[in-house]
C-alpha cells in the first residue's frame, strides 16, 4: 500500500468531510453530507491512505463521462497506436497502422488495409512489410498548437511514416521515405503543418545498388533530413513538393520544430560522428558501442527549412529515387545546414514553448545542454565557427550559443513543458523525472533559472515523457505522464513479458505526485502526444452513405439497398453486396475455381455503431464495415469448396443468423 498513514473508515470520514478536490476540468468537487459515508466506506474497504482515496479521485472519470484529453500513443514494435484518456488512463482504441489487425479488417484482403500496406513498401521488396516499429507521433498544427486533424508516425524499422486521418481515426497512407533505410525520433510537424520531417537514423549507402562495403561508410554511407510537404485538404504527404537534404554518415537521432522565436528551422542530435560500424568482421574490430563514444562532444544539426525551400524553388537540387535532394556540398555553400557541438551522445533535443531554448538531454551525461536560439542565429549570421566537421559542415562556437547547463541526474532522455516556464526531464538511469526552471525568456529569472528544483521517482526506467499539449506553444500545465520501460512488480505477474508502465502524474500542486499507475501491454510505446479532446471536433459517428473512407468521398462502388447485383465478365466476379441488420443481399457468391472475387461491400446502415464484420473462413479475408461504409476485397479463387461467409462482429440479436455462402465450384 501507500507511504501515508492508514486510515480507519471512522478516520477518514473525518478527514475527507468538507475535503474539495480539483476535479479533471479544474472545477472544485465538495464532499457533501450525503456523500461522505460512501466515499469513507469505500476508502476503509480498500484501506486506502486519504492521500490515494484523493488521487483515485483525480483520475475518476465517471460513467457516461469523458476523459478532458486525449494520448496518441506509439505502440513500438506492435506497429499500431494507443488511444488512451486522460486522466482515467482507459484504453479508448488501437489504431492499427503498419502492422494488421484483424477487429478492423486491416491488412486481411480488404482495400482499406492492404492497398494502404501494399503502397507503403518499396517496388523492390518482394513482400509488402507486415509490420512497423511506430515511435514519434506528431500532431498536426495551426500556429504552434495542436488543431487536431491528422497524425503522423515514423516506422523506426523500416524509414516510413504514416498519415492518421483524425475524422476517423483511421491510416490512409504509409510513405517508403526514398534514400533512408531506417527513422527514429526525427518525426516532427513543424507549426503550420508545413511538412512533416523524416530524418534517418542509422546511414545507409548512397550507392545504385544500396550496398557499399563497411571499409568506405564515410565515402558512400549518408543521412537525410526529409521535408514532407503536407497536402492542406487532405493532410496526405505530397511527394512531388517534398525535398530531402543529404547529411554526412552520422546516426541522426532525435529532432524537434522551432516555433516562434526560431521558427523556419529544425533541430536533429546526432551521435556516431566517430562514424564507428562495430566490428565489421575483423577479429580487432570494437563494437559500435565503445566506437561510437570516442569522441567528447557530437553535433546538433540546424536546418533553415525556409532557406532549403527556396533552394528547392531554384532548383538546386539532384533527384535521387525520386526524391528532389539537396546535396551536402549545396547545403553548406547555401548556408542552410549548421551544427553546434553537443556533449557526447545526447538523446532528445525539445524546443520550449516560445522557441528561444533548445533543450538537449545528455543521455550520457547528467546535464541539459540549453542553446538560446537568438545567440544560435547571431552565430550563423556572424560566421562564428570554431571549425567544421570532415564534410565541411561549419560548427558554430560552443561558448557563443550556449546557454546553460543544467544538473538533472543520471540519464536524461527527453524533456517537455509545461505552462509557467518549468521543463520535465525523464532520467532513465535514475528512473525518475527532473523538473527544472527554464531561464528569462521562460520567465525564470534570478536565483531559480536553470536550475532543477525538484526530482520524482517512477516506476520504472522512465523514456519517454509528456505533459499535456507539451510540445506546443501554450502547454496547458496540469497532468504529466511518464512512460516507464519496465513495471517490475507494479502489476500482477502476467508471465515473462512484462506490461510498460504508464504513470500519470498531477502537476497542479505545489509537488508533483503520481495518482495511477497503468499497465501498457499492447505494445513498447516510446513518444506519445496528449491533447485536449476539445480539438477533435471533426471525428465522424458514421460515414456519408457510400464513403470511400480513403478519400472520404463516394465510392464508386456503394450502393444503395436494391441495387444489389452480381456480374461476371469472363473470370471477373463483381459482386455488389449491402450490408444491414443482419443479411448480406447477395447472401450468395456464384464462384469457380479460377474466378477473380471482386467483392463490393456497402454498409447500408447510417445507426452509430451498427458495425458489421464480414469474414471468409479459409481465404484470410476479415473486413470492417462501418456504417455507411464501402469496403473492397479482391480474391483469387483459387481453392474448390463451400466456405460460410459470416458477419464477425456481433451486431444484433440475429447476428449469429448474418452468413452466407461462397462457393467455388470447381
Ligand atoms: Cu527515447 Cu524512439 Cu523517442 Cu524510445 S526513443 S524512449
Ligand atoms: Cu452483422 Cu453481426
Amino acid at each position: 500500500m501507500g507511504n501515508g498513514p492508514q486510515v480507519s473508515r471512522r478516520a477518514a470520514l473525518g478527514m475527507l468531510a468538507g475535503g474539495v478536490v480539483v476535479g479533471a476540468a479544474g472545477a472544485r468537487v465538495g464532499f457533501g453530507a450525503s456523500g461522505e459515508g460512501d466515499v469513507g466506506g469505500t476508502q476503509g474497504d480498500l484501506n486506502l491512505t486519504t492521500e490515494e482515496a484523493q488521487a483515485a479521485l483525480k483520475t475518476y472519470v465517471p460513467p457516461g463521462k469523458y476523459d478532458p484529453y486525449f494520448i496518441f500513443a506509439s505502440g513500438g514494435h506492435s506497429g499500431q497506436m494507443g488511444v488512451i484518456g486522460v486522466p482515467s488512463m482507459r484504453l479508448l482504441k488501437i489504431i492499427p497502422v503498419f502492422s494488421r489487425d484483424s477487429w478492423q479488417g486491416y491488412g486481411f484482403g480488404t482495400d482499406a488495409g492492404n492497398v494502404v500496406l501494399e503502397a507503403g513498401s518499396a517496388d523492390d521488396k518482394s513482400d509488402p512489410l507486415y509490420w512497423g516499429d511506430t515511435h514519434h507521433p506528431a500532431l498536426s498544427e495551426t500556429e504552434g498548437d495542436y488543431d487536431g486533424r491528422w497524425l503522423y508516425i515514423n516506422d523506426r524499422a523500416n524509414g516510413r511514416i504514416a498519415m492518421i486521418d483524425l475524422r476517423d481515426f483511421k491510416t490512409k497512407q504509409i510513405v517508403d521515405i526514398p534514400n533512408i533505410q531506417t527513422s527514429h525520433g526525427g518525426c516532427f510537424v513543424t507549426p503550420n503543418s508545413e511538412y512533416v520531417h523524416i530524418s534517418s537514423m542509422t546511414p545507409s549507402p548512397w550507392t545504385d545498388s544500396g550496398y557499399a562495403s563497411l571499409d568506405r561508410y564515410k565515402e558512400d554511407f549518408r543521412g537525410a533530413s526529409s521535408w514532407l510537404k503536407i497536402d492542406q485538404q487532405t493532410g496526405h504527404l505530397d511527394m512531388a513538393n517534398s525535398f530531402q537534404i543529404e547529411l554526412p554518415p552520422y546516426t541522426q537521432d532525435l529532432a524537434d520544430a522551432g516555433k516562434l522565436t526560431s521558427f523556419g528551422f529544425g533541430f536533429i542530435n546526432s551521435y556516431n560522428t566517430e562514424m564507428a560500424t562495430g566490428t565489421a568482421g575483423k577479429a580487432d574490430g570494437q563494437t559500435l558501442e565503445a566506437g561510437s563514444v570516442a569522441n567528447d562532444f557530437d553535433f546538433l544539426h540546424i536546418i533553415d527549412w525556409q532557406k532549403a525551400e527556396q533552394v528547392v524553388a531554384d532548383g538546386k537540387t539532384t533527384v535521387r529515387n525520386g526524391m528532389k535532394v539537396i546535396g551536402l556540398q549545396t547545403a553548406i555553400d547555401e548556408k542552410l545546414l549548421h551544427f553546434a557541438p553537443e556533449p557526447r551522445n545526447p538523446h532528445g533535443i525539445d524546443v520550449n514553448p516560445t522557441g528561444d531554448y533548445l533543450c538537449v538531454s545528455g543521455k550520457l551525461d547528467p546535464h541539459a545542454s540549453v542553446y538560446d536560439f537568438t545567440k544560435v542565429k547571431a552565430a550563423i549570421d556572424s560566421e562564428d565557427y570554431q571549425g567544421t566537421d570532415p564534410f565541411g559542415v561549419p560548427i558554430l562556437t560552443l561558448e557563443s550559443v550556449l546557454e546553460a547547463q543544467v544538473e538533472l541526474g543520471q540519464g536524461p532522455l527527453h524533456t517537455q513543458f509545461d505552462d509557467k516556464g518549468y521543463a520535465y526531464t525523464s532520467l532513465f538511469v535514475d528512473t525518475a523525472v527532473a523538473k527544472w526552471a527554464l531561464g528569462p525568456k521562460a520567465g525564470h529569472d534570478g536565483a531559480d533559472a536553470f536550475t532543477r528544483v525538484e526530482t520524482l521517482p517512477v516506476q520504472n526506467n522512465i523514456g519517454h515523457l509528456v505533459t499535456a499539449e507539451g510540445d506546443t506553444v501554450n502547454p496547458n500545465g496540469q497532468w504529466l505522464v511518464a512512460l516507464n520501460k519496465w513495471s517490475i512488480d507494479r502489476f500482477p505477474p502476467v508471465g515473462t513479458l512484462h506490461p510498460q508502465n504508464f504513470q500519470l502524474v498531477d502537476l497542479t500542486g505545489s509537488n508533483m505526485k503520481i495518482l495511477l499507475d497503468s499497465p501498457i501491454g499492447w505494445g513498447e510505446p516510446h513518444y506519445v502526444q496528449m491533447i485536449s479532446a476539445d480539438k477533435l471536433t471533426n471525428v465522424m459517428q458514421v460515414y456519408e452513405p457510400g464513403t470511400d473512407p480513403a478519400t472520404f468521398a463516394t465510392s464508386e462502388f456503394a450502393i444503395e439497398a436494391g441495387e444489389e447485383r452480381v456480374e461476371r465478365k469472363g473470370k471477373d466476379l463483381h459482386v455488389y453486396m449491402s450490408v444491414l441488420r443482419s443479411h448480406y443481399t447477395p447472401d450468395f457468391i456464384p464462384g469457380k475455381v479460377g474466378d477473380k472475387l471482386h467483392l463490393h461491400l456497402t454498409n447500408v446502415e447510417q445507426t452509430p455503431d451498427a458495425t458489421h464484420g464480414f469474414a471468409i473462413p479459409q481465404y484470410n479475408v476479415e473486413a470492417s464495415i462501418d456504417p455507411g461504409e464501402v469496403v473492397n476485397i479482391d480474391l483469387d479463387l483459387n481453392r474448390a469448396g463451400s466456405f460460410a461467409m459470416y458477419c464477425s462482429e456481433f451486431c444484433s440479436a440475429l447476428h449469429l443468423e448474418m452468413q452466407g455462402w461462397l462457393q467455388v465450384q470447381p
